[in-house]
């Protein structure tokens, strides 16, 4: 999450493949021997071990062990994905084996839902929609190592080298810390982990331990991940019961390249704002309320949504509005059809 690298892994987890252009990659960048033998790895074992105490030969022993893998490099570099307009991408997530999925995740984990909702203030049905989005509710956790997918991109993919010896020294860290051996995890091809695709920065910060056994586990506990994802909202800035984002009937009531469809994901404009343009919410909200409206394209014909504070806090776990719409879309159905059983 939080990449863009890892929404195009869940496009594919999705069992959509998008990206067929892919980028030959040169065999000259290939590390001779193994990583810790590298100079860069040597200097980053270094750095591990001097700065947070790890042993130095056990280091060693890890980072000799990764692989490099092509098909990772293939993946990371490969153009940007096509650009899907709204319908395409809507059908990707919201269809009825998801929705299913989602009522039976929620039946089967029912006590963690409700002391997600009432501990952390986090709505059941957005936490199961990020899952449901994210991993097909656990089924799709990510067949890579993570140790070589944050290896191969630290040492072998020099664009974003920095970001990802970061993230490989968090992944040392994390495992370090739940006592999990870092030669068996496993994940994206960019290193995101579990149910909710945490990345090891991202792991180390927000995941807890939900089902009080002292370990923080969103690889294989359901419920330490349903409590993680929470968290992640809650440290977000999550308002309980507000209001995420409502479609205005009339899609014209803003033309196209009006100045009130802004471009950043942030609101920057108010409710206000938007009523002094003849847009009424249908929920009764206040006039200084942060708000953005957007325009999607639907199946027949484009659809225009205000969009608030809440819609914005789900867009912090991928920067992407059609995603913080598809997670809105399948938690409502997924609370309509929850009520409804
Ligand atoms: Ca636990």
């Amino acid at each position: 999450m939080n990449m863009q690298s890892v929404s195009r892994s869940l496009l594919c987890s999705a069992g959509i493949f998008l990206f067929v252009a892919a980028v030959p990659v040169s065999a000259e960048g290939a590390s001779e021997g193994t990583y810790s033998e590298t100079r860069d790895g040597v200097a980053f074992i270094q750095a591990l071990s001097d700065e947070h105490g790890f042993d130095r030969a056990e280091l060693t022993g890890w980072l000799g062990e990764a692989e490099r893998q092509d098909s990772i490099l293939k993946s990371i570099s490969t153009p940007a994905e096509k650009t899907l307009e709204w319908y395409e991408y809507r059908r990707i997530f919201i269809r009825d084996e998801q929705i299913d999925g989602g009522l039976a995740f929620l039946r089967e984990h029912r006590e963690a839902f409700e002391r997600a909702e009432t501990e952390l203030g986090v709505s059941k049905y957005i936490i199961a929609a990020i899952i449901g989005v994210e991993t097909r509710y656990g089924r799709y956790l990510g067949n890579h190592r993570v140790l070589d997918a944050l290896a191969t991109l630290a040492f072998d993919y020099p664009p974003r080298s920095a970001f990802f010896r970061r993230e490989l020294a968090e992944f040392f860290l994390m495992t370090r810390e739940q006592g999990f051996d870092p030669l068996l995890v496993k994940g994206s091809y960019a290193g995101a982990m579990g149910y909710g695709q945490f990345i090891s920065s991202s792991y180390r910060h927000y995941a807890i331990d939900f089902d009080g056994d002292k370990v923080a586990d969103i690889l294989t506990n359901p419920v330490d991940a349903i409590g993680s994802v929470a968290n992640y909202f809650a440290r977000h800035g999550w308002v309980s019961g507000g209001p995420v984002a409502e479609q205005i009937a009339d899609a014209d009531s803003l033309a196209a390249d009006s100045a009130l469809l802004t471009s950043g994901l942030k609101p920057s404009r108010t409710i206000a704002d938007y009523r002094a343009a003849g847009l009424e919410p249908v929920s009764e909200l206040p006039d200084d309320g942060p708000a953005r409206a957007i325009r999607l394209e639907g199946e027949e014909q484009p659809q225009l949504w205000l969009t608030y504070h809440n819609f914005y806090v789900i867009t912090r776990y991928n920067h992407s509005h059609l995603y913080g719409m598809a997670v809105f879309e399948l938690s409502r159905a997924l609370r309509s059809q929850h009520d409804e059983s």
